[in-house]
């Protein structure tokens, strides 16, 4: 074998090797956190969302107001505990995403909570609304914003992963090919 074979087949087979690795590692690799037990119904859909695609995760209620200290510990020991990816979730003043993203480079995705005071206007202004320097990836409102958190969560750690990539492709011709096939009656 040449150098170049030599070198190409170690290449084939350290990617065969992470390939399967990536089914192996139970670590969790998304953090969801919601300021509130009561944020747990709507959540629940973010984490059914990564059960499905087989993603390794943790839901856990930590506020950034009730408290604090847990908020700034978990979020800035978040790398190092292997976390890729962070979903915070938070409704009324929502400011667990940012106190979140103030505390760890790793992305952040904010879920506005449905408020009953102001419809979750009040979640998703204080979530989107972060000044220069410290961003958030606000999705929507509520159950869409939480299964759409997921799943951008996915596309993110779908980067470096092959076959996860490959799962959201077949996530996608799946709804493509429900729509096509919808009938009104
Ligand atoms: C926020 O306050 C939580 O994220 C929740 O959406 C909202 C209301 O919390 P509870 O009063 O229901 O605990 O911190």
């Amino acid at each position: 074998m040449t150098k170049q074979q030599v070198s190409k087949s170690r290449r084939q087979s350290t990617e065969i090797r992470n390939q399967k690795s990536e089914i192996r590692n139970s670590l969790p690799l998304v953090a969801i956190v919601m300021g509130s037990q009561s944020d747990w119904d709507t959540m629940r859909n973010a984490s059914e969302t990564l059960d499905k695609f087989g993603v390794p995760h943790v839901s856990r209620v930590i506020s950034a107001h009730r408290s604090p200290r847990l908020a700034a510990d978990f979020s800035s020991t978040a790398e190092s505990q292997g976390f890729e990816v962070i979903i915070a979730a938070a409704g009324g003043a929502a400011h667990l995403a940012g106190v979140f993203a103030a505390h760890t480079t790793l992305p952040v995705l904010g879920v506005p909570m449905k408020s009953d005071a102001l419809n979750g206007m009040d979640s998703l202004l204080s979530t989107v609304q972060m000044p220069a320097g410290i961003p958030v990836g606000t999705l929507a409102i509520g159950k869409p914003g939480a299964t759409n958190a997921a799943l951008f969560a996915i596309a993110i750690l779908a980067n470096s992963r092959p076959k996860l990539r490959e799962k959201l492709w077949q996530f996608r011709k799946a709804q493509d090919e429900k729509i096509r096939a919808e009938e009104l009656s």
